[in-house]
């Protein structure tokens, strides 16, 4: 290896279960693996970061948005399916749905405050407490420190030999002797020189969504903001795609509407406050655009308005010039205010500002810094750039195998969130087609899998992984943003202006600008065709080509480099995805101006691709969508 630093230690870790993340998915898993394993299956979790705060909760957060308490499973996954018009799996969802509130029960008994109605006040849910709801299916917590609790629950029932932070995973290898069978993993520690080989009989790749793939609203000193968080950078979906395993709905994709410049998010104060949004002229634009919005099929089917139509809702007015979009803050605040004494009304203001500090710190800052007191002034909303991601309110994801007692038999291939790879299992962000899990749902489907994957490295207690790839040569690839800093950092007189490199800031910049200008991004209000994904993949395909040049200058660059490598496999995903749909499924989270009507005759199904490891093409495919809740339970809600 070129460059000062030298060839990196090589370290092989043999395991027979890998968790890859830390986040809630991983920390589920991680409870629940070791309590069917025993002390006879190893199990090994690698993070990139420190498990305390790392992932989507890193700051905390304020609501805990999947909790069933009395409302049944099936109910559940009528409302999953309605907000992601109407194409979800109903075997994922209900097996979120029925193992959910376990998860939450065990975060109060972890020490997570969850807030209790007047009555049962002190009562923990699991003796009866009633927890406050904010809406028909989520509840309020003080969760600043929400990670922290359940990463420290996983730690301890791991081990804390078993777990190593700082290790970013790069990607997985298949097995020689097997075919489409997962046999390990490698990775890069950015702290010390060091590569760690990984031996695994069954991995769970839970490494979260996709952030920063398109061009985002903060520029400047605003850059870095975004709402979900900047790393996660699309490794669950890159690594599985790189391997084989069948993605699914990939074309799906969450744009939130926020709190503008701060990216606060809106639930509480929709849901808790009881706020409303309107337009520049105080018009409740759900309300004005109800017509609009009767077009989209699922909407009949909805309890309340689907997350994408309200946004489509909210589009319809700016892209009118009706714009800006306000949350009416005050006439909530006052209307709260009507029935409380002047103690309640003082601790209904703390709320609102808590709401954001316990997990979105960067928005009260944002009040503070404006002047903002939102019991006398409104705030703007805005829809955001796009995010991928599983678990909130989308759905794109990697196709999985489902619980055998509800799963079709199309559905199901042995082993619970199995990917189609062997072996590879995965939750949380990972799962396609089951959106809404959030927070709770996250680590429950973490739950779900960790104790699939004991039985899966039981059945397959016989396999012994044979890694394909030459270890040196992966170690040579790894290691190439290196070698070509220090061979070309000397030919030009400013490191970062340089012919024979890229860094990996400015190879995000060209992918956000691509993905933006041509993949339904912000500065097209999300609206894309056939010519213009055309051009975006050509582009893409030469950034493809020039990303063996990029450059890292030090450890915290190359993980900088192979995150933005991974985000280009998760943009070109979405890209073909968006390309194979030949319908707008999705208005207010983006519109196919050349098929600008929703069509459910041609396209209520699923979207699957596979990229072939061995031919390297992606093949795309439409699956039957089959409606299990209305087969068995009736059309009612
Ligand atoms: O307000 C590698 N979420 C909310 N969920 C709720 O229940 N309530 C809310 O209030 C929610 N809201 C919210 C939420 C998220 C954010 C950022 C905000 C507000 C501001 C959503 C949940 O947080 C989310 O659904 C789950 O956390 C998803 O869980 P999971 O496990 O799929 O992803 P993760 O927690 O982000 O963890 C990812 C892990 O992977 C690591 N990682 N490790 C090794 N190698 C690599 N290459 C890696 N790449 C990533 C990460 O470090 C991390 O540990 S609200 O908006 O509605
Ligand atoms: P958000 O803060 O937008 O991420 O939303 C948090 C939770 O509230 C999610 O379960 C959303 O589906 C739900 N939610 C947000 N806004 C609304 C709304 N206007 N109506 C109904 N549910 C909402």
């Amino acid at each position: 290896m070129a460059g000062t630093f030298g060839d990196p230690e090589i370290i092989e870790v043999e395991t027979d279960i890998l968790i890859v993340g830390g986040g809630m998915a991983a920390c589920g898993a991680a409870f629940e693996a070791k309590r069917w394993a025993g002390d006879s299956v190893k199990i090994t979790l690698v993070d990139k970061a420190a498990m305390d705060r790392s992932g989507a909760v890193a700051m905390g957060l304020s609501a805990i948005n999947t909790y069933l308490g009395d409302q049944k499973p099936e109910d559940y996954c009528r409302m999953v399916s309605a907000d992601l018009m109407g194409i979800t799996r109903d075997d994922l969802v209900f097996d979120v749905g029925r193992h959910v509130d376990d998860s939450v029960k065990l975060f109060e008994e972890w020490g997570l405050p969850i807030w209790k109605d007047k009555e049962t006040e002190g009562v923990p849910l699991k003796d009866g407490g009633k927890p406050v709801r904010s809406g028909k299916w989520q509840i309020m917590i003080n969760g600043e420190g929400y990670k922290t609790i359940v990463a420290e629950a996983a730690k301890k029932s791991l081990g804390i030999e078993n777990i190593m932070e700082r290790v970013f995973i790069v990607k997985y290898l298949l097995d020689t002797n097997e075919d489409n069978r997962i046999a390990g993993a490698v990775g890069f520690s950015v702290r010390e020189h060091k590569l760690f080989v990984f031996k695994a009989n069954a991995i769970l790749n839970v490494a979260g969504g996709c952030v920063n793939i398109f061009r985002p609203r903060s520029t400047g000193e605003g850059m870095g903001r975004t709402w979900y968080p900047v790393w996660n950078a699309g490794s669950t979906y890159a690594m599985a795609a790189e391997v084989g395993a069948e993605l699914t709905m990939m074309e799906n994709r969450f744009v939130p509407a926020r709190f503008k410049d701060g990216y606060g998010p809106v639930g509480a104060w929709f849901l808790l406050f009881k706020s409303k949004a309107t337009n520049a002229y105080g018009e409740d634009y759900t309300v004005k655009n109800a017509n609009m919005l009767a077009e989209y099929a699922p909407y009949d089917k909805a309890a309340v308005i689907p997350t994408c139509l309200r946004n489509h809702a909210m589009l319809k007015e700016m892209k009118d010039g009706n714009g800006p979009i306000f949350m009416d803050t005050p006439t909530a605040m006052a209307k709260l205010a009507e029935t409380m004494t002047p103690k309640e009304i003082k601790h209904l203001e703390a709320e609102a500002w808590e709401d954001f500090l316990d997990m979105c710190i960067g928005q009260a800052g944002h009040w503070a810094g404006m002047n903002i007191r939102p019991e006398e002034t409104k705030s703007e909303l805005m829809p955001t750039e796009p995010y991928l991601l599983g678990s909130h309110s989308g759905c794109c994801g990697i196709w999985v195998s489902g619980p055998s007692d509800i799963a079709p038999a199309e559905w199901q291939w042995g082993y619970n969130r199995m990917t189609t790879v062997k072996g590879l299992f995965t939750a949380g962000d990972g799962v396609g087609a089951s959106g809404h899990k959030f927070s709770s749902g996250s680590h429950a489907e973490g739950r779900i899998a960790g104790k699939e994957m004991v039985r899966f490295v039981k059945d397959n207690a016989g396999f012994s992984p044979s890694l394909k790839g030459d270890i040196h040569e992966i170690a040579e690839e790894i290691y190439l943003p290196v070698r070509n800093y220090f061979e070309h950092k000397d030919k030009t007189t400013a490191e970062d202006i340089n012919p024979f490199y890229i860094t990996p800031k400015m190879f995000q910049m060209r992918l956000q600008k691509y993905m933006d200008e041509y993949v339904a991004g912000c500065s097209t209000y999300y609206q894309t065709n056939a010519v213009m994904l055309g051009i975006g993949l050509n582009h893409i395909t030469m950034l493809q080509e020039d990303s063996k040049h990029l450059r890292a200058k030090d450890l915290h660059e190359l993980m900088r480099a192979w995150e933005n490598y991974h985000r280009m496999w998760a943009a070109e995903a979405h890209l073909r995805h968006i390309q194979f749909r030949e319908e707008t499924r999705y208005p207010g989270f983006f519109y196919r101006t050349d098929f600008p009507k929703l069509d459910e005759e041609n396209w209520k199904c699923f979207v699957n691709s596979r990229f072939n490891p061995d031919t390297r093409e992606w093949e795309l495919k439409k699956v039957p969508h089959i409606d299990l809740v209305e087969k068995h339970y009736g059309a009612s809600h």
